[in-house]
């Protein structure tokens, strides 16, 4: 039987070929410097790897990562096992490498340890906490403030109380933010030590976002303690607060990868190069890119020294990135989805859908942006449609097309506000805002996809099936651009904008595949 990659069968890898990369440093000699919320695909790829070539490099043994999971335990059980070592499977459309990445040193789940990850977050020698926990794990302080009515904030919130109170439970945290914040205040009541929250998730000011976040669940845990009378514990909370303000960091980062959901043909090359099972095997482009405001509290890896850029001023990559790539990925999702077209590379091989997304860049997206350091905007939008067309990269339109409500905002609406602002009709953006439109209604038509987002009820309802949009898209546009959780309040109150919403879902429409037209099936 073939043997699974552990700490056990790693000298073996000596022998592997020259395009598999053993880990650049010996995983048994790493102690944890970072605990990692929301670890999946997307950190393995990037932050665990760009970690773990600084370890090598700087030669400090103490950056190893504690990795926590994030909705689903799957990964515990994928790189537990494995000692956390997993291989990244880069595809080109030449030839495929593999890196053995050994950064990870352990793995823990919320359900069963969130005790204990909170006291790993106390510790001195943690000095870092990454998050990657997508656009709706911010609990909606993404775009506006923290919904303290999710049973699962309630949860944590009584969690904290109940710490603040001296009684530490072994309640589970339900929420990323609410361990988060269990984390911190075992620190400030222990060491009080500065510590970094480096959030790495596709958001504009990511930072600002997770202090803001914070901050909310704070001022709640101390509106409750304060009308429970529960002695001391108010003053304690804000005692707390002050602490967050001075000795808490909350950098803004951008990061970007291509990182589909791994294949069993992707599992089936590894397995060939490397010559083990990896269960935790991740698959990615072989382009990356992290940029991070350097405000740090403390000590962090020598990340500069392998190719991460770190800056004073973040905000232009992130919104060149967000605008142009993520808002051409989601809207060529839909429209792909809408075509019949299973992934990315499909969407992108079909001219029309090109110059849609190219007009939308040129006309509505690159007006608003102020070109990073050595960036120049157009040459940006056509690499990356380059590397959306990668022939290995087998990316769905469906995994891309999910959670619209938390991506929508910061990948086309903030845009479509600063357009507005300025005088402009954006035309072109609310052509993107009716190819997720028609997007959903497709989702309640007869063997339409599945409609996976938080809101997905209410959005379906908003929007009708594909029959009822076509026959008052006005009103579906107008239902939807109201939503206040979803649209800036610039956008709901322009009449013009939901007006050239309701014009563009014809022109959506008319791209459509016909189930008649075999030429629109996908290839
Ligand atoms: C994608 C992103 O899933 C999505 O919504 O747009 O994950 C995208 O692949 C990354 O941001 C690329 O860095």
């Amino acid at each position: 039987m073939i043997p699974r990659l552990s700490l056990e069968h790693l000298d073996a890898l000596v022998s592997a070929p020259p395009t598999v990369r053993p880990p650049l440093v010996d995983p048994r000699r790493l102690s944890i410097g970072i605990v990692h919320l929301g670890a999946g695909a997307f950190q393995r790829a990037h932050q665990a790897l760009y970690t773990e070539e600084a370890i090598a490099i700087s030669g400090e043994t103490d950056w190893g990562i504690l990795a926590v999971t994030g909705r689903s335990d799957r990964v515990l059980h994928d790189l537990g096992p494995q000692d956390g070592l997993y291989g990244i499977l880069e595809r080109r459309a030449d030839d495929n490498r593999l890196s053995v990445v050994g950064a990870i040193r352990a793995v823990a789940s919320p359900t069963t340890s969130s005790l204990q990850i909170a006291r790993v977050i106390a510790k001195p020698t943690t000095r870092i906490i990454t998050m990657t926990v997508t656009e709706k794990g911010y609990a909606g302080a993404a775009h506006g403030t923290v919904d303290l009515t999710l049973p699962t904030i309630e949860h944590d919130i009584r969690v904290i109380l109940d710490e603040l109170a001296g009684r530490s439970t072994d309640a589970p945290s339900r929420t990323a933010p609410g361990l988060l914040l269990r984390g911190l205040f075992h620190r400030f009541s222990t060491t009080a030590l500065p510590i970094t929250v480096l959030s790495c998730d596709n958001l504009g000011d990511n930072g600002a976002v997770t202090r803001r976040m914070l901050r909310s669940l704070i001022s709640e845990a101390h509106d409750e303690a304060a009308r429970r009378d529960l002695a001391g514990a108010a003053d304690r909370v804000a005692r707390f607060q002050e602490w967050i303000a001075s000795s808490v960091r909350f950098p803004s980062t951008m990061v970007d990868r291509i990182v589909p959901a791994t294949s069993r043909e992707d599992r089936e090359i590894a397995e060939r190069l490397v010559g083990m099972r990896d269960d935790a095997l991740v698959v990615a482009e072989p382009f990356r890119q992290w940029i991070i405001e350097d405000d740090f509290a403390g000590p962090r890896p020598a990340w500069e020294a392998v190719g991460v850029t770190m800056t004073t001023c973040v905000a232009p990559y992130e919104r060149a990135k967000l605008r142009i790539l993520n808002a051409v990925h989601s809207v060529l999702a839909y429209l792909g989805a809408l075509r019949g077209y299973a992934t990315i590379r499909d969407a992108v091989a079909d001219p029309l859908l090109v110059s849609a997304v190219t007009r939308m860049v040129d006309a509505d997206i690159i007006p608003t942006l102020v070109a990073p350091p050595g960036m120049e905007l157009a040459r940006y939008r056509d690499s990356v449609l380059k590397r959306f067309a990668n022939p290995a990269l087998a990316h769905t339109t469906q995994q891309i097309a999910m959670d619209g409500s938390q991506k929508i905002p910061q990948r086309l609406l903030e845009t479509a506000v600063d357009r507005v602002r300025s005088g402009d009709i954006p035309r072109e953006l609310a052509f993107g805002v009716a190819a997720w439109i028609v997007f959903i209604a497709s989702t309640s038509d007869r063997d339409g996809p599945a409609l996976r987002d938080p809101l997905a009820e209410e959005l379906q309802r908003a929007i009708g099936s594909s029959a009822s949009l076509r026959g008052d898209p006005r009103a579906a546009a107008d239902r939807l651009v109201r939503n206040a959780a979803i649209f800036p309040e610039t956008l709901r109150a322009s009449a013009p904008f939901r007006e050239a919403v309701a014009e563009r879902i014809p022109d959506v429409m008319a791209l459509r595949a016909e189930p008649s037209d075999s030429s629109w099936t996908a290839s």
